[in-house]
């Protein structure tokens, strides 16, 4: 077992703080085992003691609130939500093959998983603060502080107050089953299904209900999508939000060998937003596509994992992937239209190079 509890196959990308992405074979199941699950951390995991820890809502509401994790757990109604999370950096590495992105680490696919979550639905406890007429947004904020941040500064986000109102965004403190591991956010983090991974705060010790979105670093500065010559600055690009769609091939793996003739690809697709995947096709020439086969649905917030059986005559095939969400929408063909100077949201077609003998 190696730090923080996770598997000697973690791809770790840096140990101070400690960021580490899943290998691939833990993506192939429809729940990611949590020892397997990435870890996206921008300062030191604080130490919280669950006795003490208190939660304090505040800002445009009637009600202040400073919750303990006991009246947590008491006052509310317990839910349980299957969710995808997905780094907006997630496939970054595609991108620095293009062209290098200094100071940001070269995630490959596994910056991604899909956990069950417990706890209690965020719109309750904001029912209980009661959101004033101006208010628009919802703040997190966590008890880390983030030495990357300009300046110096805890870890946040916001998300609009018509997501916060909806069932799905928790305030968990379990996943798989488990308390949740200190690495992941322990006692209290939150869950936005459908947004980027930067929303879901960990550590969490402050809501503000807000009529502007957050205006810290992570939300004002970075995670925002820059033009190809653009350069971080405040309220600079496009904030992320909604998470696009994506997908991956879990098995074979780029560069395999493998036998001629019959051939399981497997891999998993995630639409993000309030979308689901629709269909998922596979191509072995780029032009002519067979539709997968879209295994266990788990709900609308979590990926599908797909399976197709290919026909490999020997010699060497390049598997291309594209899946499709309920806008209708597929994946773009090229990573080198999607460079951008912060190496988000790279959601280009997978490809994988096998030989078959
Ligand atoms: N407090 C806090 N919350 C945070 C972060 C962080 O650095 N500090 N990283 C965010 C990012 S960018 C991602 S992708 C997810 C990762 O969650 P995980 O480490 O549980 O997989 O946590 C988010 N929540
Ligand atoms: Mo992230």
């Amino acid at each position: 077992m190696g730090r923080h509890g996770k598997r000697a196959d973690m791809i770790v990308h840096q140990e101070q703080p400690f960021n580490a992405e899943s290998d691939l074979a833990a993506l192939a199941e429809p729940l990611t085992p949590t020892d397997a699950f990435y870890v996206r951390g921008h300062g030191e995991v604080p130490d919280l003691d669950p006795g003490t820890w208190r939660l304090r809502v505040h800002g445009a509401a009637e009600r202040e609130l400073g919750l303990s994790l006991a009246t947590l757990r008491e006052a509310f109604q317990e839910r349980e939500v299957t969710a995808t999370l997905q780094c907006a950096g997630n496939r970054r590495a595609g991108l620095i093959g293009i062209r290098d992105i200094p100071g940001e680490a070269p995630w490959g696919p596994g910056a991604t998983g899909t956990a069950t979550w417990t706890g209690v639905a965020l719109a309750d406890v904001l029912a209980l603060a009661g959101p004033r007429p101006e208010a628009e947004h919802v703040g997190f904020v966590g008890a880390d502080v983030a030495p990357e941040a300009r300046p110096a500064q805890r870890f946040g986000g916001s998300i609009p107050l018509a997501k916060a109102s909806r069932p799905e965004v928790l305030l968990a403190w379990e996943m798989n089953g488990e308390p949740l591991r200190p690495v992941h956010g322990a006692p209290v983090r939150v869950v936005v299904p459908g947004y980027i991974g930067a929303r879901s705060v960990k550590w969490l010790e402050e809501i503000e209900i807000r009529p502007t979105p957050w205006p810290g670093y992570f939300q004002d500065v970075v995670y925002r999508l820059l033009p190809e010559d653009g350069v971080p600055g405040a309220g600079l690009g496009m904030p992320l939000g909604l998470v696009a769609l994506n997908s991956d091939v879990v098995t074979p793996r780029n560069g395999d060998t493998v036998p001629a003739g019959s051939l399981c690809v497997r891999g998993h697709a995630f639409a993000g937003g309030e979308r689901h995947v629709t269909r998922v096709d596979v191509s072995l020439d780029g032009a002519s596509w067979s539709t997968a086969e879209l295994l266990d649905d788990q709900g609308p917030w979590a990926w599908r994992q797909w399976r197709i059986v290919l026909d490999l005559a020997p010699g060497e095939h390049d598997i291309v992937v594209r899946a499709w969400d309920s806008s209708a929408a597929t994946q773009p063909e090229s990573e080198a239209a999607l460079w951008n100077p912060k190496g988000y949201v790279n959601n280009a077609r997978p490809h994988l190079r096998v030989h078959a003998v």
